[in-house]
């Protein structure tokens, strides 16, 4: 059985983002994992990664890290599967989207989400997270309440294209889901478990894409305990 090294929070809470593209590409391939929750100040217990960040996955005698390329990983060793890029177009595409995401898309919504999931880590992380996000943020994550109307507004902004197309099409990679809606999905997952805060109205496309995500694979994402 697949491994998959993720963080550790409070309450049992699975709140890695970028592990929740991990899961839901395993839940999309159909491969069973046992997941191994490690605090994220705990870098000896993934010092066999040779890297300091999680996700990590263990397939036999092979070790990945880095959600990308866990996910090429698992496209390349299981292609029978049913498949998370559609074809080598669909590979490339989906790597510029992963980028996108990463540079625009989290930025955008760690104002919104910080504050509340430092209440949700694993106790042990508190000064590490606290150190490393006020690192990133350049204020005290205290701060980033005061200002959060906007950062939602900001998040709005930068979601908007993925709402025009999601009032043409069901999911973002078209008729069916795959790993791009993963990617979306993972910052959304994130504040679901890290935040109380709503970040879209009961109307928008995107809340409706997101309950057909949380249906996907026998409701794996939505039966988790959340904020
Ligand atoms: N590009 C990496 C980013 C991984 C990453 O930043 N993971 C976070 C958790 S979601 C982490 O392990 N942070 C701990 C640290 O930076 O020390 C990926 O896609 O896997």
């Amino acid at each position: 059985m697949i491994s998959l090294y993720e963080l550790k929070g409070a309450g049992g809470r699975y709140y890695s983002l970028f592990s929740w593209r991990t899961r839901m590409a395993l839940a999309h391939k159909g491969l069973a994992f046992e997941s191994h929750p490690v605090p994220m100040s705990d870098k000896a217990a993934i010092a066999f990664s040779g890297g300091r960040t999680v996700p990590i996955i263990r397939d036999g005698e092979v070790v990945v890290r880095d959600s990308w390329k866990i996910a090429e990983h698992l496209e390349a060793a299981y292609p029978e599967a049913p498949s998370l890029f559609g074809g080598a177009i669909g590979h490339g595409l989906c790597h510029t989207f992963n980028v996108w995401a990463d540079r625009t898309l989290v930025p955008a919504a760690l104002p919104v989400v910080v504050a509340d999931l430092f209440d949700r880590i694993d106790p042990v992380d508190r000064d590490f997270f606290r150190a490393m996000m006020e690192g990133f943020l350049k204020c005290k994550l205290e701060d980033t309440v005061a200002g959060r109307d906007k950062a939602i507004e900001r998040l709005g902004r930068t979601l908007d294209p993925l709402r025009a197309v999601l009032k043409r099409q069901p999911f973002v990679c078209g008729a069916a889901p795959a790993y791009a809606d993963y990617i979306v999905f993972s910052v959304f997952q994130w504040a679901r478990v890290g935040t109380p805060v709503q970040l879209l109205a009961g109307d928008d496309p995107l809340a409706a894409w997101r309950e057909r995500i949380l249906d996907l694979h026998s409701a794996f994402a939505r039966n988790v305990p959340v904020a």
